[in-house]
Parts: structure tokens; sequence; C-alpha cells
């Protein structure tokens, strides 16, 4: 059976998520833009209402909600901004390969951590020479007595500069290319340096930065799933998480398609509201077919993960199109305004800067359409969890 209705829990979930990115965000998201601001006391006060962290097991403090409920938060984060959404959904992206890999003192640690106190965490996977090809990585992880020693740097690293600590990849095999890379919880206090802090097109709230580990050492036990299984950890990681970003990526279409038709009903040219001109109808057309298609995907993509199922092709459908549908969306948004969606004073053109990154991050559109052929063309078994060492 297919039903689209959301539970009350989560229509009231939703409502709250909307209500916080009304009243909190959206009134300092244009100026946080300009300015890059890190959005601390927004940090805090999400993290006081329950709007983060949400995938975290009760056991650990977290409120364990569905898949799905999470993309509802994800999606009202990327409509008040997605830049500070970002900052507030980043610690799920770190949280998830300790989730499946970490062991019970390390959980309890390093998950806590982020939900005794409005603490963050990071995913450091991408390398300055290893992007789309992780299995390119140079970081290495040598295993020394009880202790792993880490060096090397990554970059792109979303709040790699306010968190306390990281999931880091890192080659314990560098001659086994994929199958040579494990991951590791590090603590910043370990000497973690961050380099710098990227200024960026969009998302500019957002801090994303470039971190290095010189001789790091952690012990032995921070070690997440078994050896040289880190690069599956990573895909399944990516499974989990390409969801709530596909979602954030509706939130952006549907905050520059609300701009945009509220505009066309202002904007009077021909002597008519430009809404009235089948020119524009049909962009706005267009724009909510898009949304609502895309947002469909991100359901399917999420509720898969909760009835148990993987969901590799469907999340990789979900993040193609909602993140292409973002762009295009906004995008079409600037075209509505006109001349003056090319100018700041104005919503929109911020919400196209801030649409690309969606196409880039977590796997670029072209890497989902790899995933995608791959997955119609030669479908293959995936390794059981248990045999890379993690929880289901
Ligand atoms: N779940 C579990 N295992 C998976 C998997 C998944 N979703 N996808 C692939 N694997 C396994 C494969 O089964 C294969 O296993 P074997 O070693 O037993 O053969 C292994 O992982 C390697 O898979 P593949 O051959 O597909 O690896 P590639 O090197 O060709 O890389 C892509 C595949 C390009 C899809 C991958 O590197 C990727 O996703 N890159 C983008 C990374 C990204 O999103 N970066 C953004 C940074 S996070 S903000």
């Amino acid at each position: 059976m297919v039903d689209f209705t959301l539970t009350d829990e989560q229509k009231d979930l939703r409502e709250m998520a909307h209500n916080f990115a009304d009243k909190e965000i959206r009134p300092v998201a244009w100026e946080y833009d300009r300015d890059s601001t890190w959005p601390q006391e927004i940090v805090e006060k999400a993290w006081e209402v329950g709007l983060m962290n949400a995938e975290l097991p009760e056991e650990y403090g977290g409120p364990e909600l569905d898949m799905l409920s999470g993309c509802l938060i994800e999606e009202e984060m990327g409509w008040g901004c997605s830049g500070i959404g970002t900052s507030l959904m980043a610690n799920g992206l770190a949280a998830t390969p300790v989730i499946l890999g970490g062991s019970e003192e390390i959980k309890k640690k390093y998950l806590g951590m982020l939900t005794e106190e409005p603490k963050l965490a990071s995913f450091a996977l991408t390398e300055p020479d290893a992007g789309s090809d992780v299995g390119g990585m140079k970081t290495r992880a040598v295993k020394q007595g009880d202790k792993y020693v880490i060096s090397g740097s990554k970059c792109f690293i979303t709040n790699g500069s306010h968190a306390d600590w990281y999931t880091v990849y890192a080659k314990t095999d560098p001659d086994a290319g994929h199958r040579g890379i494990s991951a590791f919880v590090v603590p910043k206090e370990a000497g973690v340096v961050v380099d710098k802090k990227e200024d960026k097109l969009g998302q500019r709230a957002s801090d994303t930065a470039l971190i290095s580990f010189d001789e790091v050492e952690v012990p032995a036990d921070h070690l997440l799933g078994e050896e040289n299984k880190g690069f599956k950890l990573a895909m399944m990681t990516l499974d989990r998480t390409r969801p709530g970003v596909s979602a954030m990526a509706v939130g952006i279409g549907r905050a520059a398609f609300e701009f945009a038709a509220d505009y066309s009903k202002e904007r009077v040219q021909f002597g008519v509201p430009i809404a009235m001109h089948q020119a524009i109808q049909f962009m706005i057309a267009d724009m909510a077919t898009k949304l609502e298609a895309a947002r469909l995907l991100v359901y399917k993509s999420a509720v898969l993960l909760d009835q148990g199922q993987r969901n590799t092709l469907a999340s990789s459908h979900a993040k193609r199109f909602a993140a292409d549908s973002a762009m295009e969306v906004a995008v079409d948004a600037v075209q509505v305004y006109g001349g003056y969606g090319f100018i700041k004073e104005y919503p929109v053109e911020k919400l196209m800067r801030d649409a690309k990154i969606m196409q880039l991050y977590e796997g670029t559109s072209q890497i989902q359409r790899l995933v995608i052929a791959r997955e119609v063309l030669m479908p293959r078994r995936i390794e059981e969890p248990s045999k890379v060492g993690v929880a289901a």
C-alpha cells in the first residue's frame, strides 16, 4: 500500500521546524549570508528545542526519529536558510558511521557528547586530491601498538572549524585502493588543526574548513567497523544521509518557488500582474512539478530506510533530482524577478547561490548518475553489514 499521509507527530514536528525556520532563521538569513556569520546562537537554540541530532538513538540521549521525520526537519531548515540548515544538520553525517560502526563505549562517549551539550562533529572524507574518487585518498593511519597515528589533510569539511570531534577516513593499507580505507573517530583535542575557513559562493553561513592531521594519535578502539572496511562504511553512511540533504534541496527550491509565485502576483507588466502571462505561468507550473516530484523521491528514499531496506538507488535518485531541481527552480525564480532577481536587495539570488552546492556536496549530480547507472545496469549484491563490522 502507498500512503502519502504523515502521522500527527510528523505534522507537529514539521510545524515546529517550520516555525523555528520562520522565526529564528529567516530574519537573519540574508545578513548572515552577506557577512558569512557563523550561526552559533541558532545552533544553541535548535539544539535546545530538539531540532538537531534527529537520528541519534535514545540510549545515547537522542530522539531516534525515523528517517522521514528527519527529512521533514531538513526541508524546513533548507526553506529557512540552507547555509544555517547545513550547520545544524551536519552532526548527522558525522554521527552515522559511529552509530553504524562504533563500539558501545565510543557511542556513549561521542554520541553522548552531542546530546548532552550543543556540540558539533564533522565528517572528514574529501581530500584536496580525492573528491569524487574516494579510493584515491592519501591520508594515512598507521597502527602502532594500541593506537593509530593519522597524518594528512581533509578539505571542504562542514563545521570543520567548530567540531569537537571528526569521523576521519584514512588509508590503513595504501596499496589496496578502496579496500585499504578505515574510519576513525578523532577528537579535536587529539591535535586536529584547522588550516583555513573557505570563502564560498553560497551557503555562506555554514562553516567549510580545510583541516589537517600531523601524526595525530587515537586509541585503537576509535576505529569504526573493521579495519580496511571504511569505504563501505562511508557509502552506507551516504545512503543514509542523502535523503536528508535532498530534503534540504527541496526546501531551497520551495523557498525560491514561493518568492517567485508571490512576486509574479505583484509585479505588473503590460497592464496585468506577470502571473497572468502564460510565459510566467508555465515557469511556475514547472517549478511546482519539479518540487513535488523531488519531494516524493526524498520521501521514498527515507521510507525505504525506515522499512529496513537498502536505498542506494532511491537515495541517488532523490539526491540527483532534488539537487538539480533546486538549482533549476532557483534559476527560474531569478528569471521571474527579471532584473531585480540579479540584485542583492531581493531574496532570490542568494537561493540560486545556495542551491549550487546541492549539486556538489554529498556526491555531485554526476556521481549520483554514476550510482544510478550502475544500480540499474549491473545490480550487485552488497556485503552484509555484519561483514564490514557494522550494525545493520
Ligand atoms: N553500500 C555498501 N557498499 C557499497 C556501496 C553502498 N552503497 N556502494 C559501493 N559499495 C561497495 C561495493 O560493493 C564495492 O565492494 P567490493 O570492494 O567488495 O567490490 C566497493 O564498495 C567499491 O564500490 P565501487 O566499485 O562502486 O567503488 P568506486 O571506487 O567505483 O566508487 C563512487 C564509487 C564513485 C560511487 C564513490 O566513490 C562515491 O560515492 N564517491 C562520491 C563520494 C562523495 O559523495 N563525496 C562527498 C563527500 S561527503 S560530503
